[in-house]
């Protein structure tokens, strides 16, 4: 039986046409700003994303540490959202890297609230670290997937700006935020400092993502990333994915959403399992096992069995992400498999 891989949408594999292009790149020493495929690939995210200079790195958690060193110094403050990947799930770079000192606000379904925000911002006084930096995401992982709208982004990034911070945008998944709004990528990126999104999630590449913000930002972004060891040589061999992902996949991820949608309604039918439904705006499905009566891992370690990856939002929940190797077949056949997991019960 072949698994069905539902645990991320970091699981995708690259096209063929991305095999052809990472063929026929022409390559260089991009550490000398020589290779003519990872320029081309910056230039066309950023355009895409709405910003004046863009920078490839080698992944979305160096993507926002580069970018979040380019705003804040040892010792300042960054006002993040205490559900946030960049403060739950990368490995504390935030401080263990860039010395910051995270000021966790909670979010509501990833909406934080201005007011809160506002509060959050010390004023300067010789007690406090310097708040410099404010740290959306979008779309919100923990929440579901939920997108942030972009009127509320508006306003955090305001709420910020009058209070003289920068605001760096966590857009890993921004593309699926667009194409679920109907709205260009850019509406989200207008009033935000710097961006980070993700090319090796539900865009299908292998590695890689991009920061993008003005041109002053990106230079000052290239050496950091040096210093960080991310400067690559030959990565037009890995930018030449990125480039047919950005002029290819991302209008089809609303067909990730479709079926991240059907399958939220059929799991909901399974006794034991629920979906809030309205969390299901993009390509995640956040399960409640709690009527189970199983924890997270052994639930897990059910369904793999059954033959369909999950990943753990313990200890309550599992998540499942829809990407491009999954058909109605096999949204058809995760089910099938979760009720054999659940069935195959000696509670
Ligand atoms: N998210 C991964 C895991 O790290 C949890 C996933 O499977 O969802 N920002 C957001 C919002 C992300 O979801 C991720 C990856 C990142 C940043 C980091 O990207 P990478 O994995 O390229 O460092």
């Amino acid at each position: 039986m072949t698994p069905i891989n539902m645990s991320s949408d970091t699981q995708t594999l690259p096209t063929e046409q991305m095999y052809d292009a990472m063929r026929s790149a022409p390559l260089g020493d991009d550490m000398l700003r020589a290779d003519p495929t990872v320029n081309r690939l910056e230039e066309l995210a950023a355009e895409k994303i709405g910003k004046e200079a863009a920078l490839f790195v080698p992944s979305g958690t160096m993507g926002n540490l580069v970018s979040l060193m380019v705003h804040a110094k040892p010792g300042d403050e960054v006002i993040v959202d205490s559900e946030s990947h960049v403060y739950y799930y990368e490995a504390g770079g935030i401080a263990s890297v860039a010395g910051l000192m995270p000021r966790t606000v909670p979010s509501r379904g990833g909406r934080l609230d201005p007011e809160q925000v506002a509060a959050a911002v010390r004023k300067r006084d010789q007690h406090f670290p310097v708040p410099r930096v404010l740290c959306l995401e979008n779309t919100h992982n923990r929440s579901g997937g939920r997108i942030v709208p972009v009127e509320l982004q508006n306003r955090l990034a305001a709420v910020a700006h009058e209070r003289g911070l920068a605001v760096h945008l966590d857009g890993a998944r921004i593309f699926d935020a667009a194409i679920a709004s109907g709205l260009p990528a850019a509406a989200f990126t207008e009033h935000v400092d710097s961006v980070m999104f993700c090319l090796s999630k539900g865009l299908s590449c292998p590695v890689g993502s991009i920061i993008a913000g003005t041109a002053a930002f990106i230079e000052q972004a290239r050496l950091v990333r040096k210093r960080l060891g991310g400067a690559m040589r030959q990565a037009g061999i890995l930018a030449a994915c990125g480039i047919v992902a950005l002029q290819t996949m991302i209008e089809r991820l609303a067909e990730d959403h479709r079926r991240a949608r059907r399958l939220a309604e059929e799991i909901a039918t399974i006794p034991g399992l629920s979906v809030e439904m309205e969390s299901v705006q993009t390509n995640m499905v956040y399960v409640d096992h709690t009527g189970t009566g199983l924890d997270t891992d052994e639930l897990l370690a059910r369904l793999a069995t059954a033959g369909l990856l999950a990943s753990d939002r313990a200890p309550t929940h599992f998540r499942l992400v829809a990407n491009r190797h999954h058909g109605d077949a096999e949204i058809a056949e995760a089910v099938a498999r979760i009720r054999r997991a659940l069935a195959t019960d000696d509670r």
